[in-house]
């Protein structure tokens, strides 16, 4: 079924112009390696950057919460990940005495496993509930609890979207919370160039091969004959809009075939395929999408470098 949704996507993509496939498509078993790659990447400061937020201030982000004596919370993950920054969250939690349950939400259950295995070897004892499935339906489930939730949403994965499709996630989500219910948003902050775009086109070339996987999956799982060394990686960033973007662009003038799709597809030369975007903010830009919403910023932590921030969203 998932096929037909991707074949889908490719057919109402390429027949637009500018050309566009979705980004979700980058995560099969290949591209979830390369995107391990990209964060051990030097130039990749973003899940660093964040993992040093969680190192030297969960203390600070737990006080945030306003955990009452006695109350009992709900730490909720989405896209839960390998979990090494929430690890440190939790650890502090115990340290603190806080009664919670760790519930990590994933649609992948491969990862859910991995996950709660080694959250369970790290932290004995923990109390750990992971949900497979769709976010919100997920979320609403839980919105019966009469406990209060912390929802996690790390990594800038709301990078991806843009502030229309963010403001939209951002508004679904809050309707699936009580009041007092919190957010921890980790969002990447809008730099200068010099950093940012070389996080998207590193020296080794793992993000070019990570782009350039869409195409091999499309190969492979749509039999189409795409030439891999007739397209090239072109990322770009512009300070003032704030959004990392990346592009395959066609070398030559060519025809695509796909086969499973029963289509040819013409490109011209140094013709694009525009495959990501990564959103940076601000808290102009953050704030618009929340002022939307029944939502409120209590207050961001930032690394050292403030190149990535992690927003404390209040519920009211
Ligand atoms: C997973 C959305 C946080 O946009 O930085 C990394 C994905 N793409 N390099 C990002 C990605 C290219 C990443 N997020």
């Amino acid at each position: 079924m998932m096929i037909e949704q991707f074949k889908q996507d490719v057919l109402s993509g390429l027949s637009q112009t500018p050309k566009q496939i979705p980004s979700k498509y980058f995560y099969d078993k290949r591209g979830d390696e390369l995107f391990v790659e990209i964060m051990n990447m030097p130039e990749y400061y973003l899940t660093r950057s964040e993992m040093e937020i969680f190192q030297k201030q969960s203390r600070d982000i737990i006080s945030s919460f306003d955990v009452q004596k006695g109350e009992e919370i709900e730490v909720v993950e989405l896209g839960a990940g390998d979990g090494t920054k929430t690890i440190h969250l939790l650890y502090e939690l115990i340290r603190s005495r806080i009664t919670f349950k760790y519930i990590p939400i994933d649609i992948s259950s491969n990862a859910l496993d991995g996950l709660e295995h080694r959250m369970k070897e790290e932290i004995p004892g923990l109390a750990i509930d992971s949900l497979h499935g769709d976010y919100f339906q997920m979320l609403h489930d839980l919105k019966k609890s009469p406990n209060r939730k912390i929802i996690l949403f790390l990594g800038s994965s709301i990078g991806n979207m843009s502030d229309e499709e963010a403001t939209l996630f951002i508004a679904s989500l809050s309707k699936n919370l009580n009041k007092g219910d919190k957010i921890v948003l980790g969002v990447d902050l809008i730099k200068e160039k010099s950093v940012v775009l070389p996080a998207y086109d590193d020296a080794a070339g793992i993000t070019r091969d990570f782009n350039l996987n869409l195409l091999e999956r499309m190969n492979r799982e749509l039999g189409a004959d795409f030439d891999l060394d007739a397209f090239v990686h072109d990322p770009e960033y512009h300070e003032s809009e704030g959004i990392a973007k990346s592009f395959l662009k066609s070398t030559k003038k060519q025809v695509v075939a796909i086969k499973s799709i029963g289509k040819q597809f013409v490109f011209d030369e140094n013709e694009r395929i525009h495959t990501e975007i990564s959103r940076k903010y601000n808290d102009q830009i953050l704030g618009k999408i929340i002022d939307q919403s029944p939502l409120s910023v209590q207050q961001c932590f930032t690394d050292q470098k403030n190149w990535f921030g992690d927003y404390i969203i209040n519920r009211v």
